[in-house]
């Protein structure tokens, strides 16, 4: 059976996503979007013979939708989010769930007051062969204990509106999330740190952020998103009896004159293709069973709870202590 997917936001990343059900995946058809810029919307629905929306909720409440995905600016979420649970629809909702940890609790309570998982949330790095082999490295025990993790995200550029607290809500709140993910257990306080200025970027940038976790792990990230040179995002796991390492993927390698060059990602789409492609397809895969595999509500709450304090202590200047409830016991076994 395919499943009809509604998709609200056909920008940068909804495209992205409507081409690959389209053209790449199985099991699954583009049956009706939104998006404010109606033109285009419509332009999008014509190509893959879905229907353009007057609002977001036609989409959600549209009886040839089966499951919803989210591609519109982080604000927007919760709202669209919250409308799909209503309507008793799966969605895969882009990060970041919610700009606001009040925002994302209400999303959490209103999930679990279904009794049912219906929401995941787009943290693709999850998906990536590269983090998983640190994950299953480490659940193995082949490293030892967890004592640190090193990351790096680095962006080509940014625009011109960009702002230091967005390095974390928008870029930094992937290492959030893979952070927690790869150590299972919560981040308790984050800290920052910025020093000289690249000429290149808008605002202050890079940063140092840190975290601490529940047992004590020290995360640091290095966030630099004006970096010139390409995509490049790095991530080292350090126990107590070694180390495990991502490697970014090599596209290809020329080798003349002596040396030999590799390409670095130009972006997100090129570094993480595959995982995007490996998320989308394992969410249509689970909707008919339920048993989602990716980031769940609570991901997506702790992570908001997390940029949030990061966010205070970029304006505060001082170390923030994450403000997390209880786990409600629906999300017990994430
Ligand atoms: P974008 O600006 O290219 O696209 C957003 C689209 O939403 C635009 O077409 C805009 O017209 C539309 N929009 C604005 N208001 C709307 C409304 N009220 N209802 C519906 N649509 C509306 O941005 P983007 O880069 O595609 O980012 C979209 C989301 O995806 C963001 O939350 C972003 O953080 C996330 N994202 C995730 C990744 C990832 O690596 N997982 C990568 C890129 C973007
Ligand atoms: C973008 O929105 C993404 O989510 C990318 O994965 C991230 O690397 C980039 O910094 C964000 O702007």
């Amino acid at each position: 059976m395919t499943l009809r997917i509604g998709l609200i936001g056909t920008g940068n990343i909804g495209t992205y996503h409507i081409d690959r059900i389209t053209t790449k995946l199985s099991g699954a058809a583009v049956t009706a979007v939104f998006d404010v810029a109606s033109t285009r919307a419509r332009e999008v629905a014509d190509g893959v013979g879905a229907v353009a929306h007057q609002q977001a909720l036609d989409v959600v409440e549209d009886s040839n939708v089966d499951a919803v995905i989210i591609a519109s600016p982080g604000e927007l979420h919760t709202a669209q989010v919250l409308a799909c649970i209503g309507a008793g629809k799966p969605v895969l909702c882009e990060k970041p769930l919610a700009t606001t940890t009040q925002d994302a609790l209400k999303v959490v309570e209103a999930e679990a007051a279904t009794g049912k998982q219906l929401v995941q949330v787009g943290f693709m790095r999850r998906y990536d062969r590269g983090y998983q082999q640190i994950k299953s490295t480490f659940e193995s025990g082949g490293i030892g204990d967890a004592l640190l993790v090193h990351a790096v995200h680095r962006n080509p550029t940014v625009p011109e509106t960009f702002r230091e607290f967005m390095a974390i809500t928008d870029s930094v709140v992937h290492e959030i999330d893979t952070s927690r993910w790869l150590l299972g257990e919560e981040i308790v306080a984050v800290s920052l740190r910025s020093g000289k200025k690249s000429p290149h970027a808008p605002a202050q940038d890079p940063q140092m952020v840190h975290f601490e976790t529940e047992s004590g792990v020290l995360v640091d990230v290095e966030s630099f998103v004006n970096c010139q040179y390409g995509y490049d995002v790095r991530c080292e796991l350090v126990g107590t009896e070694g180390y495990a390492t991502l490697e970014n993927p090599m596209l290809s390698a020329v080798v003349s004159s002596g040396a030999r060059r590799t390409v670095v990602p130009a972006g997100w789409r090129e570094r993480f293709d595959a995982a995007y492609g490996a998320e989308l397809q394992a969410w249509i895969d689970s909707v008919p069973t339920g048993a989602y595999g990716g980031a769940s509500a609570w991901d997506g709450y702790a992570a908001t709870a997390v940029a949030d304090a990061g966010v205070r202590a970029l304006e505060e200047g001082r170390r923030v202590d994450v403000d997390l409830i209880a786990q409600p016991s629906f999300y017990a076994r994430k």
